[in-house]
């Protein structure tokens, strides 16, 4: 007898195991087995058919957050860029080029001619890979004579970024995602991996700018979206 009862407590000691061994749940291929580990997947690059799928690349800059900035009118020390802030929601940083300065410091003259304006901040960005990218600037103009900025990549051309994106009224504008542009078209740049410096320099007193996105994506983040 005392051998069966034996028996019988190994029988449900082995059962116990097998059942406990079962409710341990493996966490599926790519989720981290440990609470509080990174979350985000990272999609892989894939092969099929010999045709390399490779992942979208977004760079983001806050323009508050500049390498370098010219911020003040030489001369007269006027304050012609500043660093500001807004809540939406969240609070989000930005860089104010304050409304009047042009006219106060009599530099009109000036506004056509790509760089020659006192005002310029610069971004140090590093790219995964050598591709074609978009750049849109997620900014709030003034009004139709403070709707616009120039933009650059290393000492390349200046190209302006300029539209009526966000535009309720000649006088009131929302924040909205504004693209560079060729001609009414998304503007190909063909950069290079690696470390590159974007420049924006003003063109247009009044607008406030929030953040630049580099991607290989030519479709604008949703006009409304604070994170592209
Ligand atoms: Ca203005
Ligand atoms: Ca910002």
């Amino acid at each position: 007898m005392r051998g069966v009862a034996a028996l019988g407590i190994v029988l449900a000691l082995v059962v116990m195991v097998v059942v406990l061994g079962r409710g341990k749940q493996t966490p599926p291929p790519g989720v981290p087995a440990t609470p509080g580990g990174p979350s985000a997947v990272q999609p892989q690059p894939t092969g099929q058919g010999g045709i390399v799928v490779q992942s979208a690349v977004k760079v983001v800059v806050e323009c508050e957050n500049y390498e370098s900035i010219e911020d003040k009118e030489p001369k007269s020390g006027h304050v012609v860029m500043k660093k500001g802030q807004a809540s939406m929601g969240e609070t989000i940083g930005y860089l104010e080029i304050p409304e009047g300065w042009i006219k106060t410091c009599g530099m009109e003259e000036d506004k056509g001619h790509p760089g020659t304006l006192p005002g310029k901040a610069t971004y140090s960005i590093d790219l995964p890979r050598e591709d074609t990218y978009y750049v849109f600037l997620r900014a709030k103009w003034y009004d139709s004579c403070g709707n616009s900025v120039y933009f650059r990549v290393d000492e390349g051309d200046w190209y302006p970024i300029d539209d009526t994106e966000g535009k309720i009224d000649e006088a009131t504008y929302k924040w909205a995602w504004h693209p560079l542009r060729e001609a009414g078209d998304p503007r190909e740049l063909k950069l290079s991996a690696g470390k590159h410096t974007l420049t924006l320099a003003i063109k247009e007193d009044g607008p406030l700018l929030d953040k630049l996105l580099i991607a290989t994506d030519a479709t604008p983040p949703a006009q409304d979206s604070v994170r592209p």
